[in-house]
């Protein structure tokens, strides 16, 4: 699912003054005919039209570019959880669903309002008091298109998780993972010398013959069981999930921060039924000594490539009658 293209949220003044800005334009370069109360009255109800078809189309985009919350998989619906406040989240769409179908009765009252009356201040007035309850309507619902711009920025960021043999690079923070992310599959990750460089999901692909395989980075976690933050969340939630298989980075220099000790504490204690396989990263900065008293098995990316890909099932051959 691919979260990239949702449309970003005008706020609510931003919407009424395009909304103005359209009807005093457009209003002005219609011919009308008639008298000149007819003239008046069509006037007043061209400029209300104007600004009805400029606000609710742009409200349903937002409805429509946002993810129905139907359609979303456990995994995102879990990562919403995780990253947004979730309720608010579908409290602000049902707010833009409910200012859309106000927006269209106060349109059509009021239409009909100026459409028989006979006075001109009396138009003049409806029309003012039409404008005075849209702007009011839209200030109410302001929030919602605060919070969903927020979420559209947070949700930018969310993977687009293919149906594919999937990958964890899993760790502790600072220790390699996106680096070893961009050298399998050629992304081009953000890496930093600091810890929580990387705070939502990096997804890159990688092919081995007809085989294409998902590797996720995560954020680093610190293996705190019942503190972790919803940065880390993240990693559990991919690890445990979504992930076929993890690839446990392993910083054997201790540059990253975390002490050998600490990194094989948090490897025995993965506790996940999937296949681990281990990569030591930052190999140029350990000495000999240091690399002859790692006892687990480890394996070079490009080891890595290979083994993954001796992972993934091959469909039996669909049986012919
Ligand atoms: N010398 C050396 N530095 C490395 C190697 N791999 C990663 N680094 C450095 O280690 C630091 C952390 O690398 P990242 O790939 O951002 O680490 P990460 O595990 O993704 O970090 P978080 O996203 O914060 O959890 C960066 O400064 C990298 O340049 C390596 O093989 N050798
Ligand atoms: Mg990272």
């Amino acid at each position: 699912m691919n979260f990239q293209n949702i449309a970003p949220i005008e706020t609510n003044k931003q919407l009424l003054n395009l909304a103005f800005a359209k009807a005093r334009v457009k209003g002005k370069s219609k011919k009308l005919k008639g008298n000149w109360l007819q003239i008046i009255r069509q006037k007043e109800a061209l400029k209300l039209d104007i600004v009805k078809d400029t606000i609710v189309p742009r409200l349903d985009k937002v409805l429509k570019s946002f993810p129905a919350t139907a359609d979303l998989s456990d995994f995102y619906t879990k990562l919403m959880n995780l990253t947004l406040d979730y309720p608010n989240y579908k409290k602000s769409l049902g707010a833009v669903n409910w200012a859309m179908g106000k927006i269209r009765l106060l349109h059509k009252s009021y239409v009909s309002k100026i459409i028989k009356c006979k006075d001109r201040e009396a138009i003049k007035d409806l029309s003012k008091q039409f404008y005075g309850r849209l702007s009011s309507l839209l200030k109410q619902v302001s929030p919602n298109f605060v919070y969903l711009e927020k979420c559209r920025r947070i949700m930018k960021n969310y993977p687009d998780i293919k149906e594919l043999f999937t990958v964890c690079i899993y760790g502790f923070p600072n220790v390699g993972k996106t680096t070893l992310l961009n050298k399998l599959t050629g992304t081009r990750a953000q890496v930093a010398a600091y810890a929580f460089t990387t705070k939502s999901v990096n997804a890159g692909y990688f092919k081995v013959g007809d085989k294409k395989i998902q590797v996720l980075d995560v954020p680093g976690t610190l293996a705190r069981k019942e503190k972790m933050n919803a940065i880390e969340l993240q990693a559990d939630l991919v690890a445990k999930e979504l992930a076929d298989s993890i690839i446990y980075v392993f910083d054997l220099s201790e540059q990253g921060g975390f002490s050998i000790k600490k990194q094989e504490q948090l490897l025995q204690n993965l506790g996940l039924k999937k296949k681990v396989l281990v990569y030591l990263s930052k190999l140029d900065l350990v000495g000999p000594e240091v690399l002859a008293g790692f006892k687990e098995k480890y394996y070079s990316s490009e080891e890595i490539k290979e083994k993954i890909v001796s992972f993934v099932k091959i469909d039996p051959e669909p049986v012919v009658d």
